[in-house]
């Protein structure tokens, strides 16, 4: 697995150094936010796989080249959080290093332009040199997964305000939703009104546009040390909302569907397969949903590999179908480098240890080798996971790559002390961020005190 990061790592580094994705067949940069963001997305997993070079000069061009206050395009808040932010607080906390946080708490300072709605939600996109932003609706996984990073952050700086302006969406989503079939479920259509935080039609998906926002009620709740239960109770109910109302079966496969104006869709993308590795996380966890919560993760789990494995090339479609036979098609054929699969298996591997998941992540890592490798440097996603010729790429390596799909496969061949799940939370890029404690939102009296400690044997 070293040698596949190193090889993805040297083709960015060789042409598109310094810009923020790979095109590995033009052999240039692909630009969006305009912070080098491969860099920052990786460096975690470049010190977690001992690429001490390669890691060293990563750093040493943020010290020299990253410079936030010059970026003036107006780039997603959401993306930047999550891969730029996130990036950077984990490699601190692996590395120690002062420009690490100097850079995080800069960009912090300017992603929190962005939360000046009258809702308290973050509006979609900003200028991180202007200030200026976007208006209009906002996606529900794009407000509802930046927590994580923003209470790290506060910890690290004793700024307690980036908590307390990234926790303001949860609790404004706390008072919309919708019921589910089953007393006590709820599940929150994807679009929200930015002006006055209330939910917007009827599409409901726990893929693109939903996905995080039910991880991060979660991962929230572990974060802050387990103490804000109102998450555990959103998260919760959002569960119970998704089996009591998407979850259904068909030919031996179990599968989450997706409503749109109460229509059911019998669609699944590669995105909502982050599910089965959610549910195992939290069933450790909360023991009164344990066994319930491992048993879907598991069948879930069986469907996401089915996807890889009954493709031609091993590799799973962006999304399939389900038709009225009962059997499983792609919908949409390309493959783009995804990690929700094998992070799903890592986290089935680590709570079970069943051999089959290495076993399947074996296979899957096969796969991207034969058929997404290029030669002089980097990885290109599919443009058909049908076709087994070995041409039809997408000229993308996109840099979830490296920093999600690359370091789960990592962590799922390499022994359990690569990382301390009861110490460490994975942010929805797979950035770990230590478990606080005592921060300033647990009732201490002075946020000056907050404090960032390691808590240990937090699981059940
Ligand atoms: C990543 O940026 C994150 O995992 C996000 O939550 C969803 N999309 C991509 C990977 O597919």
């Amino acid at each position: 697995m070293v040698n596949a990061i190193r090889h993805a790592w040297l083709g960015y580094e060789r042409y598109a150094f310094g810009g923020d994705e790979l095109k590995p067949i033009s052999k240039t940069a692909h630009e969006w936010l305009g912070l080098g963001v491969t860099i920052l997305d990786s460096l975690d997993v470049l010190h977690m796989a001992g690429l001490r070079d390669e890691l060293s000069r990563g750093i040493h061009w943020i010290e020299a080249n990253l410079n936030i206050a010059e970026n003036s395009e107006k780039i997603s808040v959401f993306e930047t959080t999550i891969r730029a932010l996130g990036g950077l607080l984990a490699a601190y906390e692996m590395l120690g290093d002062d420009v690490l946080l100097r850079k995080a708490n800069e960009l912090g300072d300017r992603l929190a332009r962005a939360f000046t709605s009258t809702s308290g939600l973050p509006y979609a996109s900003v200028s991180l040199s202007t200030g200026q932003h976007s208006a209009g609706r906002v996606l529900l996984a794009e407000v509802g997964s930046v927590q994580l990073e923003f209470a790290s952050l506060a910890a690290h700086t004793k700024r307690d305000h980036f908590r307390a302006l990234a926790i303001k969406a949860f609790d404004v989503l706390d008072a919309t939703g919708t019921e589910a079939k089953a007393p006590g479920g709820r599940l929150w259509p994807v679009h929200v009104n930015g002006v006055s935080g209330k939910s917007e039609g009827s599409h409901i998906s726990w893929g693109g546009m939903g996905d995080s926002f039910y991880e991060y009620l979660l991962k929230y709740w572990l974060l802050t040390g387990k103490k804000h239960d109102k998450y555990k109770r959103m998260y919760l109910e959002s569960v119970r909302g998704l089996t009591s109302t998407l979850v259904e079966e068909s030919a031996g496969l179990t599968y989450v569907l997706k409503l749109e104006g109460g229509h059911q869709q019998r669609q699944m993308e590669h995105l909502a397969c982050f599910i089965p590795g959610m549910l195992a996380l939290g069933a450790q966890h909360i023991p009164e949903v344990r066994e319930q919560h491992m048993e879907l993760a598991e069948k879930l789990a069986h469907t996401c590999y089915e996807m890889y494995a009954r493709q031609p090339t091993g590799l799973a479609p962006e999304n399939v179908v389900w038709s009225r036979g009962g059997s499983m098609h792609p919908a949409d054929s390309r493959n783009i480098l995804r990690p929700e699969v094998v992070e799903s298996i890592f986290y089935m591997w680590r709570f079970t240890k069943q051999p089959k998941y290495r076993e399947w992540g074996w296979k899957i890592f096969r796969s991207f080798e034969k058929y997404c490798r290029l030669p002089e440097g980097g990885y290109a996603g599919l443009l058909d996971v049908a076709d087994p010729r070995r041409t039809g790429k997408d000229d993308m390596m996109m840099s979830f790559w490296i920093a999600e799909t690359l370091k789960y496969l990592l962590m799922l061949f390499s022994d359990d002390s690569v990382l301390d799940l009861s110490t460490h939370v994975l942010t929805t890029e797979a950035h770990p961020l230590k478990v606080l404690v005592n921060d300033s939102s647990l009732g201490d009296a002075d946020a000056s005190q907050t404090t960032l400690v390691v808590e240990s044997a937090a699981v059940e």
